[in-house]
C-alpha cells in the first residue's frame, strides 16, 4: 500500500514536461497522417464540410438537383448552368404562383448560383471550358448521349481538367436499356419497388417518396464525396455513375433478400402466411406488413371516419408483448400458448391486429403514441404533410425551413437532413434564372467588362431573339 501511495505521489510530482512531450509526439503522428492540427475554433465556426469545392451543376428536374443541393448545403459552390431564357424545365412546371419559379424548382435548387449559357453556341462552349478548368466536379443528369452531343465527352473534359470528377445520373446502367430516358416512376418499377409495394389483391404501386430521383441523387452525392476523397491521394478525377434502377434496388434490397429466402419456404412474417395464402415464385406485395422480423400494421385511430390520416403504425415487438397485452386488455395472452411466443402469433396476426385496433380506435394517434412510448412499444403516427409542415420540432432542427424569395415570397423547403456538429447548414433561397451570370463571368472566370459585353451580344448567354413579324413573313 505504502509503495502505491509513494508511486502516486511521485507521479503527481512528475514534471509537466513529460506530458507535454507526449502531446508533441501525438501531434507528430497526426502530421504523418497528413491531417492538419485539430482546429481550435468552436464547433460550427470552422467553415463547412465542402468549403472550397466547386461544382459545375449541369443538372435539371429532380435527381441531379437533389444531389447538388446536398453538396451546396455542405458548403460547395454550386454553379448551375441553365439554358438561356428557359432554364431548368421545372422552373415553370406545376406553377402555383403566376410568374414565379415553381416550388418544384425552388425546393431543389437552394444555396446555388445560376448562370445561363447556351452550351451549343461557340462562345458558350468557351465559357463552359473555363468553368470545367475552374471546377472540381461536373454533375449532370441529361438523357444518355446529350452531354457527348454538346462535345463534352469524358475524354474532352479529362484532358481539359484531369482533376475533374464527372458525375452522372442515368436511368439504367450499361445493358439493354442504357439509352432510355427515365423518370421517377419508371425507376421505381424497374428497380423492384413497385412489384413489392401495394396490396396482394391489387396492382403494383409506386410510393410517394421519390426514391428513384431523390434517392439516386443521394447516392450520387456519396459517390462524389468519395471521389473527392480518392482524388486527394491520386490527384485525378474519375467518372461517377448512378443508375436510377440501381439506386432503387439498393433501397429495396430487403425484397431481394426475401426473394432468396423464398427458395427455403414461405415468408412467415408476411401476413399472407398467416392467412394460408400460398406464395408464388416471386416476392409478393406485402401491404403494410413490417419489412423486418417484428410484425407491424397500420391501424385506425379515433376520428378515422373523417380524417384520412387518423392511423398509427403499430409494431408488436416481441420484448414488449406483455405491455401490449396489458394495454389492450388482454393480459391472458401473455401466458396463452397460442399468443405468448412470436412463432405462435404469426398465423394469428390479422386477428391480433384487429384486437389491437379495437383499442387504438378509442384514442387519437397522438394519444396512442404517448401511451405506447411510455412503455417502449414502437408505434408511429401517420403524419399528413400539413402536420409535418406545421411541426415545431422539425422547424427547430432546420429540417423544415422557411425562406424568402423575391418573386414568390415565403416558402417552405426541406433543409439538410444530415446534421453535422462542425458544418452547420444555412438554407438559402434558389437563384433566379441567370441571376449570377455576370458575377460568375467576371469574378469567377475572370472575363473583362469588354469581353462580357461581347458575350452578351453574341447570344451565348441570352435567349435567341424571336424574328420580328416582318422578318418572319
Ligand atoms: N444549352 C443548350 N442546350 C441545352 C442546355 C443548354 N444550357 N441544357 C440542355 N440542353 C439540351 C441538351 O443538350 C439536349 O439536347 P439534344 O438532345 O438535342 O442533344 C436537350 O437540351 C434536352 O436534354 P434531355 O434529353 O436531357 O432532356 P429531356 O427533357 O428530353 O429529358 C429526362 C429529360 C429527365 C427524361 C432525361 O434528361 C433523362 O433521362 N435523364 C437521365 C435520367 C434522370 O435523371 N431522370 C430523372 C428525371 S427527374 O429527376
Amino acid at each position: 500500500m505504502a509503495t502505491k501511495k509513494k508511486s502516486k505521489k511521485a507521479a503527481a510530482k512528475k514534471p509537466a514536461a513529460k506530458n507535454v512531450l507526449k502531446l508533441k509526439s501525438a501531434k507528430g503522428a497526426a502530421a504523418k497522417n497528413g491531417l492538419p492540427k485539430p482546429s481550435t475554433k468552436p464547433f460550427g465556426q470552422a467553415g463547412k464540410a465542402l468549403d472550397g469545392v466547386k461544382v459545375l451543376d449541369f443538372t435539371h428536374v429532380q435527381s441531379g438537383p437533389t444531389c447538388t443541393q446536398l453538396l451546396a448545403y455542405m458548403g460547395a459552390d454550386c454553379i448551375k448552368v441553365e439554358r438561356p431564357g428557359v432554364g431548368d424545365i421545372t422552373r415553370g412546371q406545376l406553377r402555383d404562383v403566376k410568374g414565379a419559379d415553381s416550388l418544384y424548382f425552388t425546393m431543389l435548387n437552394g444555396n446555388k448560383r445560376s448562370i445561363t449559357i447556351d452550351s451549343k453556341h461557340a462562345k458558350g462552349k468557351d465559357i463552359l471550358d473555363r468553368l470545367i478548368k475552374h471546377c472540381d466536379v461536373l454533375v449532370e443528369n441529361f438523357a444518355p448521349g446529350a452531354l457527348d452531343r454538346m462535345g463534352l465527352t469524358w475524354e474532352y473534359i479529362h484532358k481539359l481538367n484531369p482533376r475533374m470528377i464527372v458525375a452522372s445520373v442515368k436511368g439504367f446502367g450499361p445493358g439493354p436499356y442504357e439509352d432510355c430516358k427515365v423518370y421517377e416512376n419508371v425507376a421505381q418499377c424497374a428497380g423492384g419497388s413497385a412489384s413489392t409495394t401495394g396490396f396482394r389483391e391489387g396492382p403494383p404501386l409506386v410510393t410517394g417518396s421519390q426514391i428513384g430521383d431523390s434517392g439516386t441523387g443521394l447516392h450520387l452525392a456519396f459517390g462524389i464525396v468519395s471521389a473527392l476523397y480518392q482524388r486527394m491521394r491520386t490527384g485525378r478525377g474519375q467518372m461517377v455513375l448512378c443508375a436510377m434502377q440501381d439506386g432503387v434496388l439498393n433501397l429495396a434490397r430487403v425484397k431481394l433478400r426475401d426473394q432468396q429466402r423464398l427458395k427455403h419456404g414461405p415468408l412467415a412474417e408476411y401476413s399472407q402466411y398467416g392467412e394460408g395464402v400460398p406464395f408464388g415464385s416471386a416476392v409478393p406485395r406485402a401491404g403494410n406488413d413490417s419489412g423486418g422480423g417484428q410484425p407491424g400494421w397500420i391501424l385506425k385511430c379515433k376520428g378515422w371516419e373523417k380524417d384520412p390520416d387518423a392511423y398509427i403504425y403499430f409494431i408488436t415487438q416481441a420484448p414488449v408483448w406483455a405491455e401490449i397485452c396489458d394495454l389492450i386488455g388482454k393480459p391472458e395472452w401473455k401466458t396463452d400458448p397460442d399468443y405468448s411466443t412470436p412463432p405462435a402469433r404469426l398465423p394469428r396476426l390479422k386477428a391480433i391486429f384487429g384486437t389491437i385496433e379495437q383499442w387504438t380506435m378509442t384514442k387519437t394517434k397522438f394519444e396512442v403514441m404517448d401511451i405506447c412510448n411510455k412503455v417502449d412499444i414502437p408505434v408511429g403516427p401517420i403524419l399528413s404533410m400539413k402536420e409535418i409542415a406545421e411541426e415545431k420540432s422539425l422547424r427547430d432542427t432546420g429540417t423544415v425551413v422557411e425562406v424568402d424569395h423575391p418573386t414568390r415570397g415565403k416558402y417552405l423547403t426541406v433543409g439538410n437532413p444530415v446534421k453535422m456538429s462542425d458544418s452547420v447548414t444555412e438554407v438559402k433561397r434558389s437563384p433566379l434564372l441567370g441571376e449570377h451570370t455576370e458575377e460568375i463571368l467576371t469574378k469567377v472566370l475572370g472575363y473583362s467588362a469588354k469581353e462580357v459585353a461581347d458575350i452578351k451580344t453574341s447570344g451565348a448567354i441570352t435567349p435567341p431573339e424571336k424574328p420580328s413579324k416582318a422578318e418572319a413573313a
